[in-house]
């Protein structure tokens, strides 16, 4: 059986060609910087908006038209499923997926019931991610659908939701390591507030690092040694999600001394939700060695929600890669499309147009990024404006030779500061667009 009969495997056709169904910057096996861009861009596909998005909304009922589906929620709908979604990643060339539990497999009525339903399920990726060679960049947990979970999961009110939350990322845990997962993701779901009169967020705060103290020392007692990784988002589900931005997560692993195993995970459309751009995100991240992956979408400007929309826009995927090239490279996270496809988008062939075109935005994101660096007038800019830190007065503040006493008498000696010279932003707007 194929579920996308009409569908070969998506090939490189090179920058000229019109066939919708092709790469035009995406050529997998072409060297960047000493890596291939399948290396670099470690692209993956995610299960939930992919293969579990049926198109409704609060609005509407669903609009997807998804033939290998028989309409219920059973073990053996799930397990067909899988076979879909493997078929899809071979043909598109994607490297990589990404799940969350229940995305896989069906809750159960009783918790033992769901392991083995998850179990019945992993069978099935076990033996799909073997025949294909697709593997897994992260497995994570759903705790935030199911109503026990409405007042969070290990920032619960009810210390009950954070034990079923343990249990619950415990089999997650050791399924993804079964699978061979190269990562573990926390996204915050419901871990967050909508009002403070009701809420102790000290001891919310307190009980998630305790939580994720827990996870440690289950990936030891199973051997995972993958990255844990933290997503960033400010808003929605809750009012206010205490993984609100970059800032406030490496805050948070700081605190709770968690920084040896975790990185973030971080998504675009979620750092414009914060306020910040993706590359600000990435940056932040980056300079302390917390990047750990992304998730690749983008939002709607006018929108103050999570539309994630499959990322198009070059200038987007050239800042994104400017930053990935700086901090050496992605992996062992990934470039992961946390996209959804339009619910007026309802054909099975939609999920590949939108795949590709996420892969070739990204990939001509990279050649940009690439030849800005290659050409160095960037980089040399900055150095540049640096310059007074290299010698000098600069040089001793930055290796802790001067100080306050010291600054003063510098000063009062010199009288005023040496000229400011230009940002030159607009000049190098204007370079940058050389490159597109
Ligand atoms: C939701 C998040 C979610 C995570 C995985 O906004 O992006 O999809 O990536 O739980
Ligand atoms: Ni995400
Ligand atoms: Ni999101």
């Amino acid at each position: 059986m194929t579920a996308f009969p009409d569908v070969q495997k998506i090939t490189y056709e090179g920058p000229d060609s019109k066939n919708p169904l092709a790469f035009r910057w995406y050529d997998e096996n072409e060297i960047v910087e000493g890596l291939t861009m399948r290396e670099h861009l470690r692209f993956s596909v995610c299960y939930w908006h992919t293969f579990r998005a049926n198109g409704s909304d609060p609005f509407g009922a669903p609009t997807m038209l998804r033939p290998w589906e028989d309409g219920t929620d059973s073990v053996d709908n799930a397990r067909q499923r899988v076979r879909v979604a493997f078929e899809f990643m071979e043909k598109l060339g994607a490297p990589y997926y990404a799940f969350h539990d229940r995305d896989v497999a069906p809750e159960g009525s009783s918790l033992a019931e769901t392991n083995r339903n998850l179990d019945a399920v992993v069978e099935v990726l076990k033996e799909e991610q073997q025949r294909t060679g697709v593997k897994l960049l992260w497995g994570t947990a759903n705790l935030f659908s199911n109503p026990r979970y409405m007042h969070g999961a290990s920032t619960s009110c009810n210390a009950d939701a954070f034990a079923y939350a343990a249990a619950q990322v415990k089999k997650c845990l050791e399924v993804t390591h079964a699978l061979g997962g190269e990562n573990y993701v926390f996204w915050g779901g419901r871990e967050g507030y909508q009002n403070l009169f009701n809420t102790d967020m000290k001891r919310e705060l307190d009980h998630m690092g305790r939580f994720m103290h827990m996870a440690i020392g289950h990936a030891e007692k199973i051997g995972f040694d993958g990255h844990f990784l933290i997503e960033p988002k400010p808003k929605e589900p809750t009012k206010h999600q205490y993984d609100s931005d970059a800032a406030a997560c490496i805050n948070f692993l700081r605190a709770y001394e968690l920084t040896d195993r975790f990185r973030l995970n971080i998504e675009t459309n979620h750092a414009t939700l914060a306020g910040h751009t993706m590359m600000h995100e990435l940056d932040y991240a980056g300079y302390q060695g917390l990047l750990g992956s992304i998730d690749a979408n983008t939002g709607d400007l006018m929108l103050g929600w999570d539309t994630d929309q499959f990322p198009t826009n070059y200038y987007l995927t050239t800042e994104v890669m400017l930053m990935l090239l700086k901090y050496g490279g992605i992996g062992p996270g990934g470039v992961n499309f946390d996209a959804k496809v339009r619910r007026e988008s309802f054909e099975p062939i939609d999920l590949f147009h939108a795949h590709i075109g996420g892969m070739d935005a990204f990939a001509r994101g990279l050649r940009i990024a690439a030849a800005i660096r290659a050409d160095g007038e960037l980089s040399q800019f900055v150095q540049q404006r640096y310059a007074s830190w290299d010698a000098g007065i600069g040089a001793d503040i930055e290796s802790g030779k001067a100080d306050f006493m010291s600054l003063e008498a510098y000063m009062l000696e010199k009288g005023e500061i040496d000229a400011n010279q230009s940002g030159r932003q607009e000049m190098l707007e204007h370079l940058v667009n050389r490159y597109f």
